[in-house]
């Protein structure tokens, strides 16, 4: 073995165990909505040595990447035995998507990548690229995986090799290790994409959160988050898809919107993270926006706050696809913690935390988009008027208390 190799290795290893062993702490201040950190959570430089560089000295003389990683994003999530579990989306150079768990002992930074990526078995009719999992762990006992599965358009025009048919896939675990596919969803719709399984059984059903398109891109005339019931996940079928939170004109979600990760209950209903697509002159604009749904209904809307939750900020706004910020796994805590990984740019995993208690604060007490500058000049004047009424309260407690009155 030369010297140049050893050094190399002996390089990459330490840079490698830097990353992973780097602690990642909260940014200052925050909005009193959630936290955001200081780094990326996961990126595509976290892949093990071992699945990108070939360490035999005599069948790679220069050390050289083999089998490099373009990104690591959109990752489900799931806290199982007491260990914080990203299922991320790990694209090669070769744009080839897979899944793979990285795992923390405390679900903000330490992340390393299991040994082996998923190997998901497949359908009758393979996948050509499979992405954005969420992770469902549902009342039946099983932990259900579904994800975008996209196969060439077999109506494509000769020459036409960007046509692409996208669908629901599904697949189910105990430990994430081993996975049973299923049978891709069957719906009405001609695409699906950011399909979600609710954790509990609705009517006695399960219950999908759907997101219909006309086309590979365009969510189109069918738009907005869907959803429906099936009988069962082995053959899953849903006849009928409606739609719980639509796209709307001037607003995050005007061209389209999409399910996270499943939602997470709580005593006002069940909350519920998704992301909303504007067109700017800039290209497609994505962000992320919380609702709230019904216990006993979670297709009926309660609470919508106007506006965005999380939007892509500083490096966040640059990558392969610019101006991105998505998510499709969070992590409610047994102390009411919530970890809510989102990635950015379809680049890379980023972590920011919350409580239910602030979350369900920011649901219940944001003003909902009453969709014109009016409205929105007349809530900052509420916002005045309330903030004036309340300095004027505490003075006159003040000129109280001076004079002797009171307390
Ligand atoms: O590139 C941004 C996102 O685009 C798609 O999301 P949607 O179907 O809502 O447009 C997905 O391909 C997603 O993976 C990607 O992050």
């Amino acid at each position: 073995m030369g010297n140049n190799f050893r050094h190399r290795q002996h390089d990459l290893q330490a840079q490698h165990a830097a990353l992973l062993t780097r602690s990642n702490t909260k940014q200052a201040l925050g909005n009193g909505i959630y936290d955001r950190y200081q780094y990326p959570a996961l990126t595509a430089q976290h892949a093990p040595l071992a699945w990108r560089y070939d360490l035999n000295p005599a069948t790679n003389p220069y050390l050289m990447e083999r089998l490099g990683i373009n990104a690591v994003f959109n990752a489900g999530a799931i806290k199982l035995d007491g260990r914080y579990l990203l299922v991320a989306r790990v694209e090669g150079l070769d744009r080839k998507s897979f899944f793979a768990v990285a795992e923390s002992p405390n679900g903000v930074d330490n992340f390393v990548f299991w040994e082996r990526p998923i190997t998901m078995p497949e359908t009758a009719e393979p996948d050509t690229n499979v992405y954005d999992m969420r992770v469902t762990r549902h009342e039946d006992g099983w932990i259900y995986g579904l994800f975008c599965t996209e196969r060439k358009d077999p109506a494509a025009r000769p020459g036409d090799e960007s046509s692409a048919v996208a669908q629901c896939g599904i697949a189910r675990t105990h430990d994430l290790i081993t996975w049973e596919r299923l049978p891709d969803l069957k719906t009405p719709s001609a695409q699906q994409r950011n399909v979600v399984l609710h954790p509990e059984f609705v009517q006695g059903k399960y219950a999908l959160y759907t997101r219909p398109q006309d086309s590979f891109i365009e969510a189109g005339a069918g738009g907005g988050i869907g959803f429906g019931l099936t009988d069962s996940m082995e053959n899953a079928v849903v006849s009928r898809e409606w739609i719980v939170d639509g796209k709307q004109y001037h607003t995050v979600y005007e061209a389209k919107n999409g399910q996270g990760p499943a939602p997470i209950k709580t005593a006002h209903g069940w909350l519920h993270l998704a992301h909303g697509v504007r067109n700017t002159a800039a290209g497609l604009r994505y962000v992320l926006y919380l609702f709230l749904t019904d216990l006993t209904q979670p297709d009926k809307l309660l609470h919508k706050p106007g506006g965005y939750f999380i939007a892509p900020e500083g490096e966040e706004r640059v990558g392969d696809v610019s101006n991105v910020a998505f998510s499709n796994g969070w992590i409610l805590d047994e102390d009411g913690t919530v970890f809510i990984y989102y990635a950015s740019s379809d680049t890379r995993m980023h972590v920011a935390t919350s409580t239910v208690d602030q979350l369900m604060d920011y649901v219940l007490h944001t003003p909902a988009d009453e969709y014109s500058s009016a409205a929105s000049v007349r809530q900052i004047n509420a916002l005045i008027d309330a903030n004036q009424a309340f300095a004027q309260e505490m003075q006159s407690d003040k000129a109280l208390s001076y004079n002797g009155v009171g307390a």
